[in-house]
């Protein structure tokens, strides 16, 4: 009877350490993507972020990209004069919105915040619809999912 207890004291410690151990694997997904200037909007991730969900995105500051005579980094640097994507940021600064119908965010060089709704991280220069043809050059990011 001794013998054929040990196996299940066994099996019951390896279910207890694997429950214990689960939350130190959590999984971190990295992702580094490239953003075209002159696209509207582009998926940045494979991961469905959820409301609530942590990420945090990062752009090498020496990086830049050009919307017609204008040459600049993902803070963009000028104040808008038309009507951007995202009005109040500044222009042809890095935005990202969470899901074709999330509200836009300025994102510039570093970010780090919480999913507001459900969907695929997308990234974007912040110019005008409708005047994108003029940009030239991507940015390389960086995306963090804790
Ligand atoms: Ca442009």
């Amino acid at each position: 009877m001794g013998r054929v207890r040990k196996p299940a004291a066994l099996a019951v410690f390896v279910v207890a350490t694997l429950v214990l151990t689960a939350p130190c694997m959590k999984t971190l997904l990295v992702e580094t993507v490239n953003v075209p200037s002159h696209a509207e909007w582009s998926a940045a991730t494979t991961a469905v972020l959820t409301p609530g969900a942590a990420f945090s995105i990062e752009v090498d500051s020496t990086q830049h990209w050009t919307s017609g005579s204008w040459t600049g980094t993902a803070d963009g640097d000028i104040p808008q004069w038309g009507d951007y994507t995202l009005p109040g940021a500044t222009a042809y600064s890095l935005i990202g919105r969470i899901g074709s119908d999330g509200e836009p965010f300025f994102i510039g060089t570093r970010y780090e915040g919480v999913a507001a709704s459900n969907g695929v991280l997308e990234l974007a220069m912040n110019d005008v619809p409708g005047e994108y043809r003029d940009n030239r050059g991507d940015l390389t990011v960086v995306v963090t999912i804790p």
